[in-house]
């Protein structure tokens, strides 16, 4: 077990929050000094809030252990919790965002399906007096709509992604990529990251590129297209996320090829499944990208609606794991 591959990147909270042109500026959730304030209403606890959540889908891996936190951290603490799933449709999203707003929630916290097309709804919660935390997923929007983004450094992953690919392929490949939901936050950046370690390899090439939804059904599907088309040649997987490298497997093994052996395969996220694939040796890599989010967005959810600081960005700490680690760090994976 080599401990020394598991590379651990500790994000710096201090120089993002900095550099974040955020109005309120405090370097960490720090609470304010009790009593510092003696005419302020009493503190609401998480007994008191109202928190609406608008989930995007149920489409992966990560999202089902995301919901869970969500769900069983809401409980743990005794908040009221109203969860809206919008099935992968940005419109659903929309109303579900509307929903939460007519019923009048202390806070809402979203995770936006794309980057783009949020900025009524958000004036519409901001002129409702509810203030919007973005979880797990950006959305393009002016600074002043939403309170916070908790969440991964999407840009990160793709370069770590690409370093751990040019090692294993000795800077030479010609990789196919399976691209997340377009017009995602984490499908936008690890496509961009990954092209920026790229450009330091000339002889790694990106043949082709293609969206398979970030489920394993259409990863699959799409893999299959791309060895019809390209058959021996491909040499590589970069894939977005673990569900559609499981999909992707599936269709190399069914080609006849062997998936972490004739065609290296880099994914992200670390869930369980990338694990036992590391395991049975047909997946060389995950790049982690931690979906437990639910204690860190109630905690930010209580101290906006008691008025206190937060950090515009609270980015998630995560690693890179490979199969030589994955029987080890199996049993202790939550998701
Ligand atoms: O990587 C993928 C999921 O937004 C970070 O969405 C999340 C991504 C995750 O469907 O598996």
């Amino acid at each position: 077990m080599k401990f020394s591959r598991i590379v651990f990147f500790f994000v710096l909270f201090a120089s993002i929050v900095g550099s974040s042109g955020c109005s309120q500026q405090p370097n960490s959730l720090s609470t304010p000094q009790p009593g510092s304030n003696s005419d302020a209403k009493p503190e609401k606890t998480y007994k008191d809030l109202i928190v609406g959540y608008a989930q995007l889908g149920a489409e992966s891996e990560w999202r089902a252990a995301n919901t869970i936190s969500i769900k069983e951290t809401a409980e743990q603490l005794g908040v009221e919790l109203r969860f809206l799933d919008a099935q992968q449709k940005q419109e659903n999203q929309l109303m579900a965002v509307r929903k939460l707003i007519i019923q009048k929630v202390d806070v809402i916290g979203i995770s936006p399906i794309v980057e783009t097309g949020w900025d009524e709804v958000f004036q519409e919660a901001k002129d409702a007096g509810i203030p919007i935390i973005l979880v797990d997923r950006r959305a393009a929007v002016p600074e002043n709509l939403y309170v916070s983004y908790l969440g991964s450094d999407f840009l990160e992953e793709g370069r770590k992604a690409a370093r751990v690919m040019a090692e294993l392929v000795n800077g030479k490949a010609k990789i196919v990529e399976l691209v997340g939901t377009i017009g995602s936050a984490p499908a936008n950046d690890r496509y961009t990251g990954f092209r920026e370690i790229l450009k330091n390899y000339p002889e790694m090439q990106i043949i082709d590129s293609q969206s398979g939804d970030f489920t394993r059904a259409r990863g699959k599907e799409v893999m299959v297209a791309f060895l019809q088309k390209y058959g021996k040649k491909i040499t590589a997987v970069y894939a977005h996320n673990d569900d559609m490298a499981l999909g992707a497997i599936e269709a190399i093994e069914d080609y006849g090829l062997k998936p972490g052996v004739d065609i290296k395969i880099v994914s992200v996220d670390a869930a369980r499944g990338a694990f036992e694939a590391m395991i049975a040796g047909k997946l060389n890599a995950t790049v982690e990208c931690n979906p437990l989010l639910g204690p860190q967005f109630f905690e930010l959810a209580l101290k906006v609606v008691n008025g206190q600081p937060i950090p515009k960005w609270v980015p998630s700490i995560e690693s890179i794991f490979f199969p030589e680690d994955a029987s080890s760090v199996l049993p202790t994976r939550k998701y």
